[in-house]
């Protein structure tokens, strides 16, 4: 194999996740003068995910004292191991936050704030920055004063029953990793917005290990008539009361959820704490946050979320409906749009992969808009309706390049460039658009995002 290590690449984040001049000023005091520039070199690369610590001191010229001095941190008492009683992410890592969308121009409680995909590692979300959308806003809501309530038109279901949360945690419960992608994920990119960085075209994805118990055990719980029902409609107990048509089938598989857990605690008050429905591979609204009610129907229910908004306009001006099922999709995450190329060499190019009919089988990179294509290292094992992570290694050249990712999953469906999905889907579409999204590289080394012609 090539040793490339001394060929490599150093790469400088979006501009947005350098560290302000106020952290900055926050970082240099109390710190020795020659540490302080290394730290924020070191901390801004890290905030947009790229780890070059080892350059960044070198960089300074100080790399040689950072390793022979004995700092501060290895001459003193550190900080008591209780405080703080919930641990929070390093102060240098403050610039990895959700952020809303420059090209979004709504009232903040009725929008979304957009996951950092271009820091993070892995597949799974932090809680604390698994993005946000919220019709009317988000609520604390105690969890002693929350009911679920399942029910049915006619006599689907024998015995309705209303449930508290503790009662829901007291049955089996299952946990699974699964994704969860806004209908609207990437709706810029239809009409060629060209948002700046990855954490706008893309970051209204997330994935978690969620925790709670298959609806399907409470509708047998409730001695609901499972051949007769054909189609679930649920509820939201927020001001919005989001409410949304679920197809029977789905549930009878067992993976939809009525979740309570979220990476290995209670869901985030953001993200529908105390009880959320997890829909695996169902666009973000039909996975209903504060449920508070589940009712059993033979027809689609034809509510507000599903007329008003969420349809897609086809080419021949009619509305699509109910095409709730997320298809398959990918993006790379670093170096992505804003990021800047520092010099050649090799990089690490990284990105997810994710489709709601099931697992992703393979991901294929290009660097020259998709002339010759490059198969990726899927990181495993690979779940079910989740996020994937993929890796690949480059070369840059100092040349112009285009960088895209296609993915493919189990059933075979491969992910279309704009062209194809245009040709089937038109120019008026804001939903589901899976379409392969192009990242070019100037010869300055900057990171822009485009969509080409051909592809
Ligand atoms: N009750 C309720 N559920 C809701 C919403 C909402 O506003 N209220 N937003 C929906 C939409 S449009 C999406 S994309 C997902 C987002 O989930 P998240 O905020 O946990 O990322 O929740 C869905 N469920
Ligand atoms: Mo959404």
């Amino acid at each position: 194999m090539t040793d490339y290590s001394k060929q490599l690449g150093r790469l400088r984040p979006a501009p947005e996740n350098f560290l302000s001049a106020e952290q900055i000023a926050q970082v240099q005091s109390g710190r020795r003068d020659f540490l302080r520039r290394a730290f924020v070199t070191a901390s801004a690369a890290m905030a947009g995910g790229a780890a070059v610590t080892a350059h960044a001191a070198e960089a300074t010229g100080k790399g040689s004292k950072l390793i022979l001095d004995n700092p501060p941190w290895g001459t003193t008492l550190g900080r008591p191991v209780d405080e703080p009683p919930y641990g929070m992410p390093s102060k240098y890592e403050a610039n990895l936050v959700r952020r809303i969308s420059p090209g979004l121009a709504a009232v903040n409680q009725a929008n979304v704030a957009f996951a950092p995909l271009q820091g993070m590692f892995g597949i799974i979300t932090p809680s604390g920055l698994h993005f946000n959308r919220s019709h009317q806003g988000w609520y604390d809501i105690d969890p002693s004063e929350h009911r679920l309530m399942v029910m049915g038109e006619g006599d689907l279901v024998r015995n309705p029953k209303v449930y508290s949360v503790g009662d829901i945690m007291r049955m089996q419960p299952v946990s699974r990793i699964h994704f969860i992608e806004c209908g609207a994920n990437s709706a810029m990119e239809w009409a060629n917005v060209a948002v700046p960085t990855v954490q706008y075209t893309h970051g209204m994805v997330s994935c978690s290990e969620f925790t709670g118990v298959p609806l399907l055990h409470l509708l047998q719980d409730c001695g609901a008539n499972l051949d007769g029902v054909r189609f679930i409609m649920a509820e939201g107990a927020d001001g919005s009361h989001e409410n949304r048509t679920i197809p029977m089938s789905l549930v009878l598989s067992g993976e939809v959820l009525v979740a309570y857990g979220q990476n290995g605690e209670m869901l985030r008050p953001e993200n529908g704490y105390p009880l959320r429905l997890v829909v695996p591979g169902c666009e973000g609204v039909s996975q209903i946050k504060y449920l508070r009610r589940i009712k059993l129907g033979t027809e689609p229910f034809g509510t507000k979320d599903e007329v008003l908004g969420y349809v897609d306009q086809m080419p021949n001006g009619k509305l699509r409906q109910y095409t709730s099922l997320m298809e398959v999709k990918s993006v790379i995450t670093s170096p992505s749009g804003g990021q800047v190329l520092l010099d050649k060499g090799v990089y690490n190019v990284t990105g997810l992969a994710w489709s709601g009919r099931g697992r992703i089988k393979r991901v294929d990179v290009s660097f020259d808009g998709g002339v010759s294509w490059h198969h990726a290292r899927i990181e495993g094992p690979v779940q079910n309706k989740a996020l994937t992570r993929f890796n690949i290694p480059w070369v840059w050249n100092g040349q112009v390049a285009f960088m895209q990712s296609r993915a493919i999953d189990e059933t075979g469906m491969v992910q279309p460039t704009y062209q194809q999905l245009r040709k089937v889907r038109g120019d008026f579409s804001v939903y589901h658009n899976n379409a392969i999204q192009t990242w070019q590289v100037q010869e300055s080394g900057d990171v822009r995002n485009v969509q080409l012609a051909h592809s």
